[in-house]
């Protein structure tokens, strides 16, 4: 299952987010490091459905269909904080950050209301700056990296330089640790401008250089400005969005609200699909006077405000534009849409985008990859090529030799 991290300083947000996006119950306080052991769970990419197109009634089997709206899942996984200078062991230090190395995507939870300082302590709201936050991450991720890569980086160098080793290799064998690929070390080397240099003369800060573009290729992140419920917060992420517009998505979201109605809604009081707007009271005699007045101040502050929590958002902008991963439904039957025990389009994969029918074939089994023919087009019920390139929501049938 692709993964998604939880990042950031400490008492931004992290656990409510991962609480608000698994349902999973796991400790959330007001100070730092309430978080120590990592958590993990179960989060969802939310897309159209095709029954509603295809005018069936499903019954899946990997993913969730709602309202014609499918579930499909996601692993979260949520982090201790981090200090500036954890990489000199500060705060717990940096060693949980091992933790992310099957992290496709990263999530930066800030507080955005101000209200925290840079190790994560209650501070008058707007008395820190969180722009501050965003660089200070940045860096620490960069030097963890950086670390990795430059222990006995001149014996490596000498290798490469006589020919025995590749650099590519070198590098992501080095980096093979934190989910990181040839491809990923290609790239860093091809738009970094380092690949021609000779690594015996790359400079400390050559390194430093390589791995922030690694870091990016391999472990893009996307800002969760959190805590946006509050007033103070307006203001900045107005500020952020201008002053990061080219480095990244920025998504308001208030992570606190998602888990109030995400709970509610798993007890029927009310209606809630996540990354909806609204939300419907269906017992409003189950409310108390202070979960009334919650649910108030959420509709207020949040979903008039930016429109939704911003939870489910993050996790859609992170996986489909972030990621520009796409989502697939493969069946059996081009008719019935349905699989060998009839069940009416079972599956919704994620798939990087780019994925051909045949990498696809390869990925559900393989089996059905080695004997893979050639597919179907269950729209047009054309034929499609090994290499035709997946579409978001396209719907297959893969034909495989007896
Ligand atoms: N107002 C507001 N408060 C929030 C929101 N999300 C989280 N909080 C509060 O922020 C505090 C810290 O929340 P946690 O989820 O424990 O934060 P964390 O980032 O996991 O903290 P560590 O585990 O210590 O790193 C708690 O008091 C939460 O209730 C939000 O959207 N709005
Ligand atoms: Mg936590």
């Amino acid at each position: 299952m692709y993964q998604l991290g939880l990042v950031g300083k400490p008492n931004t947000g992290k656990t409510t987010f991962f609480s608000a996006a698994t349902l999973v119950d796991a400790k959330i306080a007001p100070y730092p490091f309430t978080t120590i052991e990592p958590n993990k769970g179960v989060g969802y990419v939310r897309v159209k459905c095709v029954c509603r197109e295809f005018e069936v009634r499903d019954n899946p089997r990997n993913s969730i269909c709602i309202k014609g709206e499918r579930f499909v899942p996601v692993e979260v996984i949520d982090v201790a904080g981090l200090v500036p200078d954890a990489w000199m062991g500060r705060g717990l230090g940096n060693k949980f950050l091992d933790e992310l190395r099957r992290a496709n995507v990263l999530v930066h939870v800030i507080d955005a209301s101000g209200s925290t300082d840079s190790e994560g302590k209650p501070v008058r709201p707007n008395t820190h700056d969180p722009l501050e936050d965003v660089k200070f991450l940045e860096r620490e991720v960069d030097i963890w990296m950086y670390q990795i890569i430059k222990k006995d980086w001149d014996k490596l160098s000498r290798s490469v330089e006589s020919g025995r080793l590749s650099l590519v290799k070198v590098l992501a064998e080095r980096l093979s640790g934190l989910g990181i690929s040839e491809s990923h070390v290609m790239k860093a080397l091809e738009e970094s401008g380092l690949g021609g240099r000779k690594p015996s003369l790359w400079s400390g800060e050559d390194l430093l250089t390589f791995t922030s573009y690694v870091r990016r290729i391999s472990k893009p992140m996307i800002i969760a400005a959190n805590k946006a419920d509050r007033d103070e917060a307006v203001d900045n992420i107005k500020r952020l969005k201008r002053e990061l517009k080219d480095e990244y998505y920025v998504i308001p979201t208030s992570a606190e609200a998602e888990l109030a109605l995400r709970r509610a809604g798993a007890t029927g009081i009310i209606e809630y699909l996540p990354g909806d707007g609204t939300f419907k009271v269906l017992k409003e005699e189950k409310l108390s006077k202070a979960q009334l007045r919650a649910l108030e101040y959420i509709e207020e502050k949040v979903l008039k405000r930016w429109g939704s929590t911003g939870v489910q958002e993050v996790i859609n902008v992170a996986f489909l534009k972030l990621l520009r991963m796409i989502v697939v439904f493969p069946v059996s039957d081009e008719n019935s849409l349905t699989d060998h025990e009839g069940r009416v389009l079972p599956d919704a994969f994620l798939v990087p985008h780019g994925t051909t029918v045949r990498d696809f074939a390869y990925l559900i089994h393989t089996e059905i990859g080695e004997k893979f023919m050639y597919a179907i087009d269950v729209r047009s019920k054309r034929r499609l090529p090994a290499n035709y390139l997946l579409q978001h929501r396209d719907v297959i049938k893969i034909v495989v030799r007896r």
